[in-house]
């Protein structure tokens, strides 16, 4: 009996492993080095493709450990989510056309499939932030988190200063995005 439990834990091992879905360029790297006390801000004006209204923060962590962000959101639809959220390669077309932004931010080559494992983030793309850190809910949305492999550092794959965050619904059509831009408030 206690072998068979084992090939079951071992075979669960192997699926797990088979599963870690680590980039063509490796695990993501944690970023120690963002400047101190830089910030980003990607402001969603209610307009006339979009009803969301809000903003997302992006701030150097500690000692430029990591990017705190912070979404403050509201106007989100009542139906169609939860929503997930991410930071998409390019930035956002002077027409607001949300599908210029293009795919996720993904400097490590990974791919969207299999999705990401929460557990393993490094594993996952640098800009799935809703896989990272979970999607959103309801009208109205404050959340806040740290995310270690997103960049404020310029001149990395994972700098995402110059790029846009896209929120989409729970069928991946795209519900609004927003370029993010050098926030100069502090
Ligand atoms: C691994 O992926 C397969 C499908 O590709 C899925 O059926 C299985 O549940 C996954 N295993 C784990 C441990 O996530
Ligand atoms: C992130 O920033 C918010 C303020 O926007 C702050 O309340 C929170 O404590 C910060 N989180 C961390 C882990 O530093
Ligand atoms: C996705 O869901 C939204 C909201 O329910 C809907 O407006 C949109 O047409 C859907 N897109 C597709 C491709 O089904
Ligand atoms: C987003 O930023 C790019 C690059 O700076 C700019 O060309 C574009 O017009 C901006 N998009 C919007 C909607 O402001
Ligand atoms: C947005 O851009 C895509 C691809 O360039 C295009 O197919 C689509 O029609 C555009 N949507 C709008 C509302 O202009
Ligand atoms: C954004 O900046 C990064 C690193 O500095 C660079 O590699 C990338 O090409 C830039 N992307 C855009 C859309 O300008
Ligand atoms: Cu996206």
């Amino acid at each position: 009996m206690w072998f068979l439990t084992i090939f079951a834990f071992l075979f669960a091992v192997r699926a797990l492993a088979q599963n870690q879905t680590t980039g063509k360029l490796g695990d993501a790297m944690v970023v120690m080095n963002n400047p101190p006390m830089a910030s980003y801000v990607a402001m969603f004006p209610r307009n006339g493709m979009s009803k969301v209204k809000g903003k997302v923060t992006a701030m150097s962590g500690k000692d430029g450990k990591g990017v705190n962000f912070s979404l403050m959101l509201q106007g989100l639809p009542k139906e169609g989510g939860p929503f997930s959220f991410h930071l998409h390669d390019q930035p956002v077309p002077m027409d607001g056309n949300c599908t210029g932004t293009k795919a996720h931010l993904d400097p490590y080559q990974r791919g969207q499939t299999p999705a990401c494992d929460m557990s393993m983030p490094q594993t996952c793309e640098v800009g799935d932030l809703s896989g990272k850190h979970g999607k959103i809910e309801g009208t109205r949305v404050s959340k806040n988190f740290m995310d270690m492999y997103a960049a404020l550092v310029p001149g990395i794959g994972a700098f995402f200063g110059n790029r846009s965050i896209v929120i989409h619904y729970s069928n991946s059509t795209r519900l609004a995005c927003a370029n993010f831009t050098m926030d100069m408030m502090d």
